[in-house]
């Protein structure tokens, strides 16, 4: 790992205030004995700290009260059981946790922070000679996004308002010391996540100075060769994550550019820029001699959306161009007329390759990997990158065997591409029909994954550890206050 001691200290002094609020729910009078449960409902998606006032009736406490505590962003969660879990990561992420209280009354303050609005309270065991009462859970929120400051949305349509508030009430439980994707997991910074909740922000609470951080920490702790991570860790001391994605990688240069439109910050983009650059370096040696990417054999991991099926090499060749388009504005910004020239003619021998090697012409339709898979996430990234047209949107809404998507991360780039091929009203309807879809369902903060045609999907091999408020979903706060301030 690489480390620039100068640019992590400029994090450091761009560490947040976190702003707190107390909010609590009284007990529900009933005695509660061994195996007995109770269930409190918060009313709101909270993130904070935990202190449950608990109390006896009958004689003096004789044994420890055995307790175990769940915390639920969604109430099904509190239906389904952990050791049921036999996915690939770790089940540590489910919410619980196991106390024993020897002294009653007491008010149990649980160190870990937790995401929820939902927590049960279980009696493992308990003397026979006294019953718990639970009299009063409350939580110490955190965050470092401020309410006071945070812009207002005007509508009259009650669904766009409801759209807008809970995307806004996303970004606001993972807007931590950093950028957080989830604040129930992963609890990290991560590129991909970052740049649209940045989008998100810069509309809404405007803490700018958090994605300077989050720009400097990327920076600031790298792979070998100057490559930034896919995500990293802040705990005990700032660390890159060793896993390297090349979308991720590559979108340091559009966040970093999105950064600089929001705030003119020119030193930030001047220092940066060496950063971003490397990434375009580093990712050369992923093309063929055709200037194609390589298949996924050779790409390694590309994010590009949570189907496990999808093939990634046409949809990476889409956000290469896309990164290729911010260098290129960065540069012309910054007067680097050498590196402009090369970047104006690689993004046009780039997209020429797609065209001759990845567009199956008869089809109208980009194809990826060897088995010329057809995807959604290929052609709105051939969109996004520049080569395609809202052709391929259209095209593709006709294939019922293409690889769909089914995380809102990749929903997001839809409606994007949408917008940037004039399809408004479209873009509109996915919006409401998809963001839309999660409020039906009761979402109070949206989801990391949301598949209308499968709600129990998960990558992960069980929803239990799947995470509810999950930033990269807060795009209704984007995008209606970008492109529809007027509906
Ligand atoms: C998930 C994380 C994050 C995402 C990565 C690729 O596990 O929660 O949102 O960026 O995967």
């Amino acid at each position: 790992m690489e480390r620039n001691e100068a640019f992590l200290r400029k994090a450091e002094n761009l560490a947040p205030t976190l702003h707190t609020r107390t909010v609590w729910v009284p007990g529900s009078g009933q005695p509660l004995k061994k195996g007995d449960s109770a269930c409190f409902d918060l009313g709101e998606h909270l993130v904070g700290y935990v202190t449950v006032k608990l109390g006896f009736t009958g004689s003096h406490p004789d044994a420890p009260a055995w307790l175990r505590l769940t915390f639920a962003e969604r109430p099904q969660e509190l239906s389904e059981n952990v050791e049921d879990y036999r996915g690939w990561i770790s089940a540590s992420w489910v919410q619980q946790e196991q106390v024993h209280v020897d002294v009653l009354p007491c008010a149990l303050r649980l160190p870990r922070r937790w995401a929820f609005r939902y927590v049960q309270i279980e009696v493992l065991d308990i003397s026979g000679k006294y019953d718990l009462m639970v009299e009063q859970v409350s939580c110490q929120t955190v965050s470092s996004a401020d309410d006071a400051a945070l812009a207002p949305f005007e509508t009259e349509n009650p669904l766009l308002r409801q759209m807008d508030k809970v995307a806004c009430r996303t970004l606001h439980d993972c807007m931590q010391l950093v950028f957080e994707d989830g604040p129930k997991r992963d609890r990290r910074l991560w590129m991909g996540d970052l740049r649209l909740q940045a989008l998100a922000n810069y509309r809404t609470y405007r803490c700018n100075d958090l994605v300077k951080r989050c720009l400097y920490l990327f920076a600031g702790s790298t792979l070998p060769g100057g490559r930034v991570g896919a995500g990293l860790f802040l705990e005990p001391e700032p660390e890159v994550d060793d896993t390297a994605m090349f979308d991720y990688s590559l979108f340091f240069l559009p966040t970093l550019l999105d950064y600089y439109e929001a705030t003119g910050d020119g030193e930030t983009l001047r220092e940066l820029w060496p950063t971003a650059w490397r990434q375009i370096e580093l990712s050369r040696t992923t093309f063929d001699e055709r200037g194609i990417v390589r298949d996924s054999d050779v790409l390694g991991w590309c994010f590009l959306d949570w189907n496990l099926a999808l093939n990634k090499q046409a949809g990476a060749q889409g956000v290469y161009l896309y990164a290729l388009k911010a260098a290129g504005k960065i540069a012309a910004i910054l007067q680097d007329e050498e590196k402009a020239a090369w970047i104006a003619a690689d993004y046009e021998a780039k997209k020429q390759a797609a065209i001759d090697g990845l567009y199956d012409g008869p089809l109208g339709l980009f194809v990826s990997g060897k088995e010329r898979q057809l995807s959604w996430a290929s052609q709105i990234w051939m969109v996004l990158g520049g080569a395609a047209d809202a052709a391929v949107l259209r095209r593709i809404a006709e294939r019922p065997d293409a690889v769909g998507m089914v995380t809102p991360y990749l929903y997001h780039h839809y409606v994007q591409a949408l917008l940037d091929v004039g399809e408004r009203d479209k873009a509109l309807q996915v919006l409401t029909d998809y963001w839309g879809g999660m409020i039906k369902e009761g979402a109070d903060t949206f989801w990391e994954l949301y598949d209308p045609a499968d709600p129990n999907a998960s990558p992960y091999g069980g929803t239990i550890v799947n995470s509810y408020c999950h930033a990269w979903s807060c795009a209704p706060a984007y995008f209606l206050r970008e492109y529809f301030p007027d509906r």
